[in-house]
């Protein structure tokens, strides 16, 4: 079954490759064209510009600064203004994927996932944005059969340790000279479900939450973390939380909260819910496809560890999916999961590959509800952000591998998220067109959608029992 997952992720990389190898030579790419008929969007978000980065994958902020990674590198941003990022540097840097580009102190992290090629650390002085330097690039080891390290890389205590994903659970990497990492070696979680570990968030009490397979889980370090370990399990989600994926292989009715991995997480400090994307791409439709989800976390309510969890299971609150992803009917071809997001007060706006960016009313933990959406033509959404240098929290930085970075802007009603109206999104209806993996299209020049059906040994050409589609 293990094999069945290294398969898929090649054949996810392969695409990929394949589209990105195809990328303009120059940053040439138009902005997104003003084609009413090519751009769904609800009325309260605005396109304000858009800036060519054919590829990008994630970023982080720091002191006015955005860095982005992207599949040839890494570009930093000043975002004094957050209305109009402003390039300022590059470092040319291929690899694949980093998907969660961390940074912390004066170190940016960029890793290669073994799945790739092989598992290699990227560690980088970004002490000055406007010429950030490759301080080493650590060899980790794994190659594409096996699998291995490197799919994502997460700073610790302000990166003095990296903790690498690695099959069965984390691998800790010590940062103490960041020009001589040392390894101290893999530590199973029980995130990695019999499959993988896929990344991990630190939440606004300082616990590491690593998800995979086999759900959440929540660490504490103790004081004087040497690396040897990764602290005490503190929270856990329930049974609910273990992939079900070898025993459905994707072709459940993906109603369940992890129908295949926990991809990433945010908690706010002392919170009762940590909210989780569950990744999903795995099945013939796109019934059940990688949702929101949110997850009650039992926390002490008073005295000296207040807001830190009890130690009972986490368990589920709501999940929400998209028009698409509870419709159920879509090409083979199309890539309908959730990805990275970003919450602002109890806005969570999120990249959704080719459906966009959503953006989520969260007041309600239990009824999770869509306030916005972005949705432009041939997108391929990794992630969405808020700059911290807008106070306001209405500017939204959506990361669109298919062309670069939108800059949005999302208005509610008295600035209340809670005035604002719940919206549905149109289906567009290139979704249900056949696969264009490998084809050029008319407006980019290269082909953005990712396609696993022949990964599924699926007929494309087969035509799934459509149904008439739903209108906002
Ligand atoms: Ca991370
Ligand atoms: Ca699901």
């Amino acid at each position: 079954m293990g094999v069945l997952l290294v398969i898929r992720v090649k054949a996810f990389v392969a695409t990929l490759v394949i589209a990105a190898s195809a990328l303009p030579a120059s940053t040439s790419v138009a902005q997104v064209p003003s084609d009413p008929t090519g751009l769904l969007a609800s009325e309260n978000v605005t396109l304000l510009t858009s800036l060519p980065n054919p590829g990008i994958i994630g970023a982080r902020f720091r002191d006015g600064f955005m860095y982005t990674t992207s599949v040839a590198g890494l570009t930093v941003y000043d975002v004094s203004d957050p209305a109009a990022p402003a390039e300022v540097s590059r470092l040319p840097l291929p690899h694949f994927e980093n998907e969660d580009v961390d940074l912390g102190g004066n170190i940016l992290l960029i890793s290669n996932d073994a799945a790739e090629s092989t598992g290699i650390l990227h560690v980088i002085d970004i002490s000055d944005p406007g010429a950030p330097a490759l301080l080493t690039s650590f060899q980790m080891g794994g190659n594409p059969i096996s699998g291995g390290p490197g799919h994502t890389v997460s700073c610790m205590l302000d990166c003095r340790f990296a903790w690498v994903t690695d099959i069965s659970g984390i691998r800790v990497i010590d940062l103490a000279d960041p020009s001589q990492p040392v390894d101290k070696g893999i530590f199973e979680s029980p995130a990695y479900g019999e499959a993988a570990t896929h990344d991990v968030q630190v939440d606004g009490n300082g616990l590491a939450w690593v998800v995979g397979f086999g759900g959440a889980v929540a660490y504490k370090l103790p004081k004087g973390y040497t690396g040897d370990g990764l602290g005490k399990i503190v929270a856990q989600t329930d049974e609910r939380g273990l992939s079900t994926y070898f025993e459905e292989l994707g072709i459940g009715d993906g109603s369940n909260p992890n129908d295949f991995i926990l991809h990433n997480s945010y908690r706010t400090r002392n919170s009762g819910v940590v909210y989780i994307t569950e990744e999903d791409y795995t099945r013939p439709g796109c019934k059940g496809a990688g949702s929101f989800e949110t997850w009650k976390v039992p926390v002490y309510k008073k005295g000296p560890k207040k807001g830190m969890p009890t130690g009972e299971q986490v368990t589920l609150l709501d999940q929400w999916a998209t028009e698409l992803n509870v419709a159920g009917a879509a090409s083979p071809a199309a890539m309908c999961s959730a990805h990275y997001f970003d919450v602002r007060g109890k806005v969570v706006a999120q990249g959704w590959y080719e459906q966009g960016t959503r953006f989520l009313d969260v007041s309600n933990p239990a009824d999770v509800r869509q306030i916005g959406y972005f949705v432009p033509p041939n997108s391929l959404n990794w992630a969405a952000y808020f700059p911290p240098t807008d106070p306001t929290g209405s500017i939204v930085y959506s990361f669109d591998a298919s062309h670069g970075i939108d800059v949005l802007k999302l208005s509610l009603p008295g600035g209340k998220v809670r005035n604002a109206p719940t919206v549905k999104a149109a289906i567009r209806p290139e979704w249900f067109a056949e696969s264009t993996v490998g084809t050029p299209t008319d407006l980019y020049g290269f082909a953005c959608r990712l396609g696993l059906a022949g990964d599924l040994g699926l007929d494309e050409d087969t035509d799934p029992d459509l149904p008439p589609l739903p209108l906002p």
